[in-house]
């Protein structure tokens, strides 16, 4: 006859899956149930100024992550760290870590600068901050216009920022990660990294490559407890529309026209999820689209007034 009784998961061989603490290798105790957390972990977040980055540094740190806040704009992340630490204008004008604030540095980084990143990540690995988390969301799109015409300085700043600053960040961590034997990395990529849209080429492109570079890296690190994960949007209104046609503010709000597009805060809470499941769980790969979009092709716009 069958048992209803149920039975605390088991290794292959038998034995309760614990760790040193008592803990099971969900993060979790024996009988609990529900997602983890990334409470008491270090989480580097690039492109923290604005955007996608500025709401996974707030809602992170609200969930209990000490943050780490990079982008080029250190005027801004200094105001984003003293809103998360209201101690922090008083404490830091270095940017650097102080004992128990939630904000575990500030850095002005252009992730272009692979000197400047190997740099930080050093500096971090020295007062023993490297990130348990990076969210590895700086990036932009420059103009939109077909190859024929396309200014190759916009191909320049889209490259060396959405792939090669992107593997700068990731060259720069993996290897503490490798070495501790735990590490998660977050790639932002996007619906242009699997649809390609009308003079959107060099921009997809780009996103395409994250889309690679982090399948790639998630079978380099299977079986070390390092994971690799991608969470892309679709359209999301912050200041990505304003970039990419070079401050033109009406044009970059006329591409938002009549749908609820996603907000900053939207994407960090699958960020926050993603980030925050147990050690044995990877979200490797997440569409996340505004309810009015169904694909790069596809966007359902409320009729104008
Ligand atoms: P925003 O323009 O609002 O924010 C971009 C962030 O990236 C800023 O903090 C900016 O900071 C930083 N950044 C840009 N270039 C560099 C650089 N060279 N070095 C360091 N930081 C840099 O755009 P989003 O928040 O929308 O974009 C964030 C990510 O999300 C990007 O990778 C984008 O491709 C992706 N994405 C965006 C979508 C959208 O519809 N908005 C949809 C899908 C993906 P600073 O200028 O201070 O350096
Ligand atoms: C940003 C979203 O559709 O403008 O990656 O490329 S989209």
């Amino acid at each position: 006859m069958q048992s209803n009784v149920s039975r605390h998961p088991t290794t292959s061989s038998g034995r309760r899956a614990e760790g040193a603490a008592g803990v099971t290798q969900s993060g979790r105790g024996p009988t609990a149930r529900g997602h983890g957390s990334v409470r008491g972990r270090v989480a580097l977040v690039t492109g923290a100024s604005a955007g996608i980055g500025e709401a996974c540094a707030r809602r992170l740190a609200a969930d209990g992550a000490r943050v780490v806040l990079w982008a080029r704009r250190l005027d801004r992340l200094h105001s984003l760290a003293g809103t998360i630490d209201p101690g922090w204008a008083g404490r830091n004008s270095s940017g650097a870590a102080s004992e128990g604030s939630p904000v575990a540095g500030v850095a002005s980084v252009d992730v272009r600068d692979r000197a400047a990143v190997f740099a930080e990540a050093r500096r971090l690995a020295d007062q023993g901050t490297i990130p348990d988390i990076v969210v590895n969301n700086a990036g932009l799109a420059a103009g939109l216009a077909p190859v024929a015409e396309g200014d190759p300085d916009n191909w320049d700043r889209m490259i060396d920022t959405n792939v090669k600053g992107l593997l700068f960040v990731m060259r720069a961590f993996l290897p503490h990660m490798l070495r501790r034997g735990s590490g998660h990395i977050i790639n932002i990529g996007s619906i242009a990294g699997r649809q390609v849209y009308p003079d959107g080429n060099v921009y997809c492109a780009s996103k395409f490559a994250v889309r690679a570079i982090t399948e790639g890296a998630s079978q380099e690190t299977l079986g070390t407890g390092v994971r690799v994960s991608a969470v892309n949007p679709g359209l999301a209104e912050t200041e990505f529309s304003i970039v990419r046609f070079a401050g033109d503010s009406q044009r970059a709000s006329s591409v938002y026209d009549g749908i609820r597009a996603l907000s900053g805060d939207d994407v960090a809470d699958v960020v926050a999820y993603v980030a925050a499941a147990p050690p044995h769980v990877n979200v490797a790969d997440v569409l996340v689209l505004p309810s009015a979009q169904a694909g790069a092709h596809h966007v359902y716009r409320e009729p104008g007034e």
